[in-house]
């Protein structure tokens, strides 16, 4: 591996990678093996990116594990999750099973976390500074931040009066929180609310949700896997990687007429068989399973939220209460937000000592000293408040870092009127910069690792065409990011996605520009577009 040269206190690097999860990793192993000085700097003390910081009760991936992971069959063929859906401690346990595998934290400086970075032309290099003084400069900027790695707090009033404890799950103390037969409000019903709520449920002595929109969860089908399980999960896995190319979200399986026939010639009964049948399978089988004109055509897509709203209303014992979590009339079009899956979610609510506030009949006025106010006069006494209010979604960790290009401009300047990025992975102005699992790029509509290696081949691939042909300085052309944002734009017009209030489409912040967010056409569309670009010598870039 080659030697890091440094001059005084500024590391120089061909790459600086930010970001320590699977993204940055995958990189920093790929690139390290072509011959590139490589360094990732990472705010968390230890890797695994967003499995650092989410350790909040019943934090778990909502992937397979077999696919939670690298492809290289090098570390799958000696590593086993214990469950099919692995919560954070154990993918903590394989990102240092990684480690010592592949020895990447000798590369890895830990917990620095990058403030600001800004080109200079002349050199042709970015200098990065850090929030402990650091400086680095380097040849090309990969930045592996992730979608969910700026958190989200709301702007509640009050919220410092509050004489109890108040946490946001992605600031989740690593010693972890006592919470039983405490009085605890979880504001947020997303993927992290529905995980904290059904695993606190048993053991709060009261628990509130505050429920702003209801969370069209399907069923996780979780198991504990014992050797004869873990065997038959590795069985035709090498195939299963290979086919997350070919598949809409990088998963093993896709949607059932991705490239064949509508639900349209479907008599309803065969449809709701199907449905049957989806559902036993759980996970985002109804979901990323199911006909792919869900996502345009609202006949099959009420059909598809009315069998799970009924499904869904069998678990719940109050009438009114199921009407709050499973409406009989859908608060948006079923699958435009991101699904999550639950184990016994709805379940929680038939406890005694679990009560559900509506936000959208009753509205949170403020945080007092001793719980939460809400509109209709009452005073919800609490001793811990939970914030699972999300993130500033696939954009906040690379507008949180003040990054300046040739022009003066930032990044979180350029972004301010919605953003465009060519290939999901760079943006004019920002020469030699790279991102990936980020905006415009597959991201939040796929398997994370999938995308990680996926997208991060093609930027490996880039810069080694950069090294290989003597080139130093790329960037994306204007045109280039205007006709990809269009791409997106056009095909997300002719869909419902625009009916959700969803981070999908940056609706979940206030004063971010709505837009669809990530790459909706699905992987193999994606990958055909880097494929046309190369064979063009990377239409779309400047390159010289
Ligand atoms: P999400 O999915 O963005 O969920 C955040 C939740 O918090 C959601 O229910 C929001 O309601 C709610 N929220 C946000 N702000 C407020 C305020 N001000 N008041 C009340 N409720 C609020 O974040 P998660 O952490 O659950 O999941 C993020 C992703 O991480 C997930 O999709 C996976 O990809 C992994 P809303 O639905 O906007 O009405």
């Amino acid at each position: 591996m080659p030697g890091l040269a440094t001059s005084g206190q500024t590391e120089d690097l061909d790459v600086l990678i930010v970001g320590a999860g699977f993204s940055g990793l995958y990189q920093l192993h790929k690139l390290r093996q072509l011959g590139f000085s490589v360094r990732i700097y990472e705010a968390a003390p230890e890797l695994g990116g967003v499995w650092y910081w989410n350790c909040y009760p019943g934090a778990r991936c909502d992937t397979h594990g077999p696919l939670y992971q690298f492809s290289d069959e090098d570390l799958w063929k000696d590593w086993d999750f214990d469950e099919l859906y692995p919560a954070w401690d154990q993918l903590r346990e394989y990102f240092h099973y990684v480690d010592r595998k592949l020895g990447l934290s000798q590369d890895i400086r830990f917990s620095t976390r990058v403030s600001a970075a800004q080109f200079d032309e002349t050199e042709r290099r970015w200098l990065v500074a850090t929030e402990d003084g650091r400086t680095a400069r380097a040849r090309y900027l990969v930045l592996c931040t992730g979608i969910g790695s700026k958190p989200h707090l709301p702007d509640i009033k009050g919220m410092h009066d509050f004489k109890g404890s108040l946490f946001h799950t992605a600031q989740w103390p690593q010693g972890g929180v006592d919470l039983s037969g405490k009085r605890v409000g979880v504001i947020g019903t997303g993927a992290t609310g529905v995980q904290v709520i059904q695993e606190i449920g048993p053991i709060v002595s009261h628990m509130t949700v505050f429920q702003r929109t209801p969370n069209m969860a399907l069923p996780m089908r979780q198991r504990k896997l014992d050797a004869a399980a873990k065997r038959e999960l590795k069985e035709g896995l090498r195939e299963k990687y290979a086919k997350r190319a070919r598949t809409f979200g990088g998963y093993e399986y896709d949607f059932y007429d991705y490239a064949g026939p509508s639900s349209t010639g479907f008599a309803p009964e065969r449809i709701l068989k199907m449905y049957e049948d989806y559902w036993e399978k759980g996970g985002f089988v109804p979901w990323l399973g199911n006909f792919a004109d869900i996502w345009t055509d609202e006949r099959i897509n009420t059909v598809a939220y009315e069998f799970w709203r009924d499904k869904v209303r069998e678990r719940i014992v109050d009438p009114a209460v199921a009407e709050k979590l499973a409406p009989t009339v859908p608060p948006h079009p079923y699958g435009v937000k991101r699904i999550s899956l639950e184990q016994r979610y709805f379940e929680v609510y038939n406890q005694e000592n679990v009560h559900l506030v509506d936000l959208r009949e009753t509205s949170i006025e403020r945080i007092t000293a001793e719980g939460v106010l809400t509109s209709d006069g009452v005073e919800h006494k609490l001793d811990v408040v939970i914030l699972a209010t999300g993130f500033d979604m696939v954009t906040g960790g690379l507008t949180a870092i003040n990054i300046k290009g040739p022009s003066g401009l930032t990044l979180r300047d350029k972004w301010k009127s919605g953003v465009s990025a060519y290939l999901g992975s760079a943006t004019h102005g920002f020469p030699n910069m790279l991102f990936l699992y980020g905006p415009q790029a597959p991201a939040g509509l796929s398997n994370g690792p999938s995308s990680s290696e996926l997208q991060g081949d093609e930027i490996v691939e880039l810069l080694k065409f950069m090294k290989d042909n003597g080139r130093s300085r790329l960037e994306s052309t204007d045109q280039a990011d205007d006709a990809w944002r269009r791409r997106i734009d056009e095909y997300v017009d002719a869909t419902l996605f625009g009916r959700a209030d969803s981070w999908y489409m940056s609706a979940n912040m206030p004063g971010k520009v709505r837009q669809m967010i990530n790459y909706p056409r699905g992987m193999p569309d994606y990958l055909e577009q880097w494929r046309e670009a190369k064979q063009a010598g990377y239409a779309g870039f400047d390159i010289g």
